[in-house]
């Protein structure tokens, strides 16, 4: 019986240390110390022993529970103090791995041209101007000194919108001109005036797109002349492109102003060499001017014989292509990513 309670304790004691999880060590218990438990049985056999024998059995017995169970507190101590650290490291966060940085948004392109069109402009005494991009036939063509009769006008340039025959005509504006008949039919000179927008031409291909972007300009007051005109315009390309440039004024027809001129620029690319972009002439077209044919004055109601003015338009897709080297008019409207994170500012 002693030799057998001793194998006992020293076989559970093993047991004991050699538990590597929580469940084990409550195999073990239950084992030794279970109703059918190993020393449970051994001490059921106690009454089978010897009257001098039992007291110090018994004791031997006791010893055994309480080292068991010291044993085993200090086991289930451990381990469960090794399954908390296996938690903790699995949860672990690695605050060291770089964040997932958030995709920022920039000012397109046309966008910040525009913008930066306006801030010449502003520097040099005009203000801006917006209206409707629907218009009637009298703002877009009849107050500009349109003919009837004009190309402009045809169904497959413009787009006209579905009205009674009774109404007066509606068209998307294929140029942001109504905008400055409407500041010249409400205000008095003198007035020097910006009109940036959105204009609309029943044209689609790959140098056209059927919306696109101008900004338009005039200044009427007394006594301005084509000089005028010359400079403003020379110095808006120097300030808008950053460098200094040739520039040269072409004659040219438009029915609202007269004279008319086309304005050229030496070619950023080749520095007027010639080459692919300038066609090999080494001049870049970026404008249409003039004076503010007499018509168009008395058609606002402005008295020609006291007030002259000039005025000018320009293509923004087309100046936004040459300042930031773009090559393809269509990717400004396709929203591809790509394009837009390449050209794309943030902030101006
Ligand atoms: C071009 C040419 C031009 C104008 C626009 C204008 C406006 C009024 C009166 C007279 Cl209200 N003229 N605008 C004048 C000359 C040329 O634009 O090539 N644009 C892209």
């Amino acid at each position: 019986m002693r030799e057998e309670l001793e194998r006992l304790k020293t076989d559970a004691l093993n047991n004991i240390s050699e538990a590597d999880s929580l469940q084990a060590l409550e195999q073990i218990r239950v084992q030794t110390l279970g109703k059918k438990g190993a020393l449970t049985q051994l001490l059921r056999g106690l009454g089978k022993v010897s009257a001098e024998e039992r007291p110090a059995l018994g004791v031997l017995a006791n010893e055994i529970k309480t080292a068991f169970n010291a044993s085993l507190a200090e086991r289930r101590d451990i381990l469960k103090a090794s399954a908390l650290n296996s938690k903790l490291a699995d949860e672990a966060l690695d605050i060291s791995l770089p964040g997932r940085q958030p995709n920022e948004g920039g000012v397109h392109p046309i966008t910040r041209a525009l913008s930066e069109i306006n801030a010449v402009f502003g520097r040099m005494g005009f203000e801006v101007a917006t209206g409707p991009e629907i218009e009637t036939d009298w703002f877009n063509f009849e107050a500009l000194n349109i003919p009837p009769d004009h190309p402009a006008r045809e169904m497959h340039d413009t787009f006209y919108l579905p009205t009674e025959p009774d109404e007066p005509k509606q068209v998307l504006r294929t140029h942001t001109s109504p905008v400055q008949i409407r500041v010249m039919e409400n205000r008095q000179p003198p007035l020097r005036v910006i009109a940036p927008g959105k204009v609309f031409r029943c044209d689609s291909d790959i140098t056209h797109t059927p919306m696109f972007h101008q900004v338009e300009g005039f200044a009427v007051d007394e006594d301005i002349h084509f000089g005028h005109l010359k400079g403003l315009l020379e110095t808006f390309l120097i300030r808008f492109f950053e460098r200094d440039l040739p520039v040269r004024f072409r004659p040219s027809f438009f029915p609202f102003t007269e004279p008319s001129a086309e304005v050229d620029m030496g070619c950023l690319f080749c520095n007027s060499k010639g080459c692919r972009i300038c066609k090999g002439n080494g001049w870049l077209e970026v404008l249409g001017c003039g004076m503010i044919h007499p018509n168009v004055l008395t058609n606002v109601g402005i008295d020609k014989s006291r007030y002259s003015g000039y005025a000018f338009g320009m293509g923004v897709e087309r100046l936004a292509m040459l300042k930031y080297g773009i090559n393809d008019l269509r990717t400004f409207f396709e929203n591809d990513t790509r394009f837009l994170s390449k050209y794309a500012v943030s902030g101006i």
